[in-house]
């Protein structure tokens, strides 16, 4: 294997942003006068499915027939959170978790390419890149691969087959990192070896398959 590429998951990878979604979500429930409101105990849990269109449907499923929004009602709750998303990281800011600026440094020096493959919605990486950089995404990293792009979300590997595809580089020549084991087996479905940051979120996940884990990425070298 010659690394040619690292590949970064964005949520809990790059910042840690589930709680700005969980808030977003909530501030998207209320404008819509829903009355729901997703504590930390319920989030965590609905986080086992990816993608927030999915997580909403998953979460209205449990409710009484007659309470449940249809599809298109889900997706305007969505495109409200998204907007608030966007919003509250340009208010409240972000910053990168710990040892994610160190390995984009070295991989610049060795001058591996840096790419994103997320569940996340385009706009979301933009927000992110905004805030943490002060420049558009595609300035920062050389390929984006965005949930919205891709029919199936994590734990399927179509994002990570859309990032190399865009890459141009076989999975062999790649190194992934995530923070949940929905992701590690997204990248290990697409061949990818997959370093693992786990957070307060997904603490517990079973990151068997993982090249490496740990609490963050502050404790991984790149190899060579
Ligand atoms: C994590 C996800 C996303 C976010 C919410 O993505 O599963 O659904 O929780 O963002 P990542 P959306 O692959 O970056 O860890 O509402 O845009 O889906
Ligand atoms: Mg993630």
């Amino acid at each position: 294997m010659t690394l040619r590429a690292l590949v970064f998951d964005v949520d809990g990878t790059l910042a840690e942003t589930e709680d700005v979604h969980r808030r977003a979500f909530n501030a998207a429930f209320a404008a819509a006068g829903l009355g729901w409101d997703w504590d930390r105990a319920t989030y965590r849990r609905l986080l086992a499915v990816t993608g927030g269109k999915e997580r909403i449907a998953a979460f209205a499923a449990t409710l009484p027939p007659g309470a449940r929004p249809g599809p298109e009602a889900i997706a305007a709750l969505h495109r409200t959170k998204t907007r608030l998303y966007a919003e509250t990281v340009a208010r409240e800011g972000l910053a990168l978790r710990p040892g994610v600026a160190a390995l984009i440094e070295a991989a610049r020096r060795a001058g591996l390419r840096l790419a994103v493959a997320t569940t996340t919605s385009r706009a979301n990486v933009e927000a992110l890149a905004r805030a943490v950089w002060g420049c558009a995404a595609g300035l920062v990293f050389d390929v984006i691969a965005a949930g919205d792009e891709v029919e199936a979300k994590k734990p399927a590997p179509d994002v990570y087959r859309l990032a190399l595809d865009r890459l141009g580089l076989p999975a062999g020549d790649c190194l992934t990192f995530e923070d949940s084991r929905n992701g590690l087996l997204a990248a290990l479905g697409a061949g990818i070896a997959c370093v693992v940051g786990w957070t307060d979120w997904t603490e517990g996940e079973d990151f068997t398959g993982a090249l490496w884990a740990g609490p963050s990425l502050d404790g991984f070298a790149l190899p060579g």
